[in-house]
């Protein structure tokens, strides 16, 4: 570097170091995510000692202005060097960002290859004399995925000298559809309300959306649905449509484009026709219309998503129509602005008689879209939700997958956790993912994988690819909890290459997100990785469902919720045996949806593999599983398991607080990880104590149904608390709580100590209503000992397996005959309840 442009860069430096000192540099909330570009260590640095300052683009355009400004950003941020911008080759060094075109212009004698659209070559090549850094696109929105690729060597220090490289991504549609609805709240989103919209207009701050869109791009996210799939048709009004341009303006920038929910009954609702059916020519020409006045506001709109016949929206079904005639009428109105329309396939019928033993939710994508293969138009992509159910904690792969050949198919994945703890547990998705993508349909019996079949590889289709369920939010770390956007970025990063693995997908998040301490990595990333099988352990272990309560919250433990009801998501637990025998030969005949070579890994019982018995077949509970164990032991262990591991996960996050920097997210992480730490408890106990109740079996290591350590509230003294029931029952210890009901202003449960003098934990399981802010203190022979207010905002209003929560002090000192007196103060709606106490050693 020359001498003054080196005075130039530790001046600018030493500046930025007033402005910001370092801790402060260092300090985050999450908002950043993977994009923090956190200082380099000097030694990291000095890889890139020869990195040129000078940073030669052509063209104006708008990508390739954001993707000047996010390579200089991520330089500054990183190296602490200044890019300086030229418009020609310097006689020094430099970096060459454009197109290839642009590439061809500058230096006509280089040999780039060929590219697919949004694919990018990353070269060093001496060029004049001079060795220089290419980061070459296919198009505009290429030349930033290759910006945001370099930075990403950058962070993980990788050395740039001999780079030569060249990235296409797998799948063209690679989206994420946010179920934000217009009022500003999100349907299953658990990381605050809209970025998007509020009171029923879009917001006029639209910067989140515009960070966003930054986050999305640099993963290669390149399109976003933005409102809800049940849509409110007012998404297309005329006064509404310019401020969904608004939008696409925040977006526009980061190559994300704008895609909307729409609802079909919209030519009728909204535009006054006294029909929406797809094959009247009024409701043609309404969609036409509709589609040319959007274009005309927004001309790089994405297209539509449509949610139909399902879960009580309107649909074709009303006119006899089907799916396809539905798709088609709008996709013709949309094939001349080259634009698409993503017809989801999670189609059923949520009245289904549960008496009939038949009846079978799973079946209803692939009895009514198989029929349907080859009739929709080519701009029409079906998308199938990657499990036959609704993303449960496992599923096998959805056989409609396998069986459109000549439809484009997208697969849909749900990033934001509705049935997976929803953000308050750890629960990273990729390795399910994985296992769906990897899923081998075996059409024609041939190697034909669900991620080769969504590229459009296998039956060579022109479109395919990835949706994702993101629904971040206003919250400061977007999803409710730092850990959980790595959800997003894994499920972007398969979009991009389904090809790479779980482990290297976690780690890159894991470097990005909290730096290159290999320590630190290896424990996150052995946290990421096993969280998955860990949450499946304590919920709903074999296949058989998330277990979790499905006419309510979706979050906490409520096995019998899925039975005697038309929604379909049954596991036929009773007091033999459990799980949906959906076999040819006896059951509902779903096994025969798949291929015939698949079929023999499910058809029998002795093919099938554990982890997805009882989503095949019904069995007694003391059927012995592949690893020997019976079904019923089997569930009480892996539940007992699954706690047991999120008490080491809370250890293993303790032991690295100095290495990830002890800052905002760090304790946000911890807050609830110990809070799923107690969680697991709950689901555990409610689990384990409703298949003991049903079946009658034992627990063969004597766990269930007998806690040595725990004192119930309703057997404490108790002034002013008067002992409730609880439903269900096995969501609160012996099926009881106490609460302080008014008038009562304050209430005590108290027990006097009767153990051996000695240091203890101390658990207090309490219930945490999101109706009210009841407050607690613990004393102990006369001195508090903690206190606390039960403010968080679970999702349930009554006491049960959503609102159960554990309160631990550690390291009390009790003598024999002390007095543990737990006080609560109720306040709204919460009675500030109590459930139980443990003493342990
Ligand atoms: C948007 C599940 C969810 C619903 C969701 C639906 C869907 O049933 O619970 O909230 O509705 O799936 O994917 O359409």
């Amino acid at each position: 570097m020359k001498r003054s442009s080196f005075l130039r860069v530790a001046y600018f430096a030493g500046f930025l170091a007033l402005l910001f000192p370092s801790h402060k540099l260092h300090a985050d909330n999450g908002y950043d995510a993977w994009l923090r570009y956190a200082p380099l260590k000097e030694a990291e640095r000095a890889k890139f000692a020869a990195f040129p300052s000078a940073l030669v683009a052509r063209s104006d355009s708008l990508l390739l202005q954001t993707s000047q400004k996010e390579l200089i950003r991520g330089v500054r941020g990183m190296l602490g060097r200044e890019l300086r911008v030229e418009k020609e080759l310097p006689k020094e060094s430099a970096i060459l960002l454009g197109t290839l075109a642009d590439l061809h212009l500058l230096a006509p004698e280089l040999h780039a290859p060929e590219l697919r659209a949004d694919g990018f070559w990353l070269a060093n090549d001496r060029i004049n004399g001079h060795d220089c850094l290419i980061i070459a696109g296919a198009t505009d929105r290429g030349t930033l995925y290759g910006v945001f690729a370099v930075l990403r060597k950058i962070a993980f220090v990788e050395g740039l000298s001999h780079l030569q490289e060249q990235q296409e991504p797998a799948n063209p549609i690679r989206w994420v559809n946010d179920w934000d609805n217009l009022d500003g709240r999100i349907e299953r989103g658990y990381g605050g309300r809209s970025i998007f919209f509020e009171n029923g207009s879009v917001r006029t701050d639209l910067s989140r959306a515009s960070d966003y869109a930054r986050l999305l791009a640099s993963v290669g996210i390149n399109g976003c649905i933005v409102n809800n799939v049940n849509a409110d048709p007012r998404v297309l009004a005329p006064d509404f449509l310019p401020q969904l341009a608004r939008i696409a303006d925040a977006f526009r920038a980061w190559g994300v484009r704008l895609g909307i929910s729409v609802d079909l009954s919209s030519p009728k609702s909204l535009g006054g026709l006294d029909t929406f059916d797809p094959l009247d020519p009024r409701v043609q020409s309404w969609w036409k219309e509709k589609a040319d006045e959007i274009y005309r506001l927004i001309p790089d709109f994405a297209g539509f998503l449509v949610k139909a016949d399902s879960e009580g929206r309107p649909g074709p079904s009303s006119y006899g129509r089907t799916p396809a005639d539905a798709a088609n009428v709008v996709a013709r109105a949309l094939q001349l602005h080259g634009s698409i329309v993503m017809y989801r396939a999670f189609v059923y019928d949520h009245h289904l008689d549960w008496r009939n033993p038949k009846n079978d939710r799973a079946r209803a994508a692939y009895d009514i879209f198989h029929p349907l293969d080859g009739k929709f138009d080519d701009n029409v992509i079906v998308q199938i939700k990657h499990g036959p159910i609704d993303f449960q904690v496992r599923e096998p792969a959805s056989p409609l997958l396998g069986t459109l050949e000549k439809t484009n198919e997208a697969i849909e994945l749900q990033i934001t956790q509705e049935y997976m703890g929803q953000q308050r547990h750890l629960c990273f998705l990729v390795p399910m993912w994985k296992e769906a993508l990897d899923f081998d349909m075996r059409v024609g019996d041939r190697a034909t994988p669900v991620k080769n079949i969504v590229s459009g590889q296998i039956f060579h289709r022109a479109l395919g690819g990835f949706a994702g369920v993101a629904n971040v939010g206003l919250d400061a770390n977007w999803m409710g909890n730092p850990m959980a956007i790595a959800n997003l970025y894994g499920f972007a990063r398969l979009a991009w290459d389904p090809n790479l693995s779980s482990a290297n997908i976690a780690d890159e998040w894991t470097r990005l997100t909290f730096g290159n301490d290999p320590v630190a990595d290896r424990t996150i990333d052995a946290m990421l990785l096993s969280s998955w099988p860990t949450y499946e352990n304590y919920t709903g272990p074999l296949g058989a469902g998330t277990l979790t309560d499905i006419l309510g919250s979706h979050y906490g433990p409520g096995v019998e919720s899925s039975e005697r009801n038309g929604w379909g998501q049954w596991h036929r637990a009773d007091h033999d045996g459990i799980g949906m025998d959906r076999t040819i030969a006896t059951g509902t005949g779903y096994v025969g949806q798949y291929s015939p070579e698949v079929q023999k890994e499910f058809e029998t019982l002795a093919a099938t593999p554990d982890s997805l018995l009882l989503f095949f077949h019904h069995v007694p509970y003391t059927y012995r599983l592949k690893s020997s164990k019976t079904v019923i032991q089997h569930i009480y262990d892996s539940h007992y398991k699954g706690a047991e591991r999120v008490r080491e996960f809370v250890k293993m996050w303790e032991s690295i607080r100095n290495l990830v920097g002890d800052d905002e997210r760090y304790e946000f992480v911890l807050k609830r990880l110990r809070y799923q730490e107690g969680h697991a408890i709950v689901w555990r106990d409610a689990v384990c104590n409703w298949f003991l109740r049903m079946s009658g079996i034992p627990d063969a290591k004597g766990r269930v149904g007998h806690s040595p350590h725990r004192i119930e509230a309703e057997s404490m003294q108790l002034q002013g608390y008067v002992p409730v029931d609880v439903e269900p029952s096995e969501t609160a210890s012996g099926g009881k709580a106490v609460a302080c009901q008014p008038p009562a202003g304050e209430c005590a449960a108290s027990v006097d100590f009767r153990g051996s003098s000695g240091t203890y934990q101390l658990k207090i399981q309490y219930f945490d209503q999101n109706n009210g802010k009841a407050k607690f203190r613990v004393v102990v022979a006369g001195h508090q000992l903690d206190e606390w207010v039960a403010d968080d905002t679970l999702p349930n209003s009554k006491l049960g397996g959503d609102t159960s929560t554990r309160r631990q002090i550690n390291g009390v000192k009790l003598h024999q005959g002390d007095e543990i007196r737990i006080e609560g103060t109720p306040d709204g709606g919460e009675l500030a309840a109590l459930d139980y106490v443990e003493i342990e050693p």
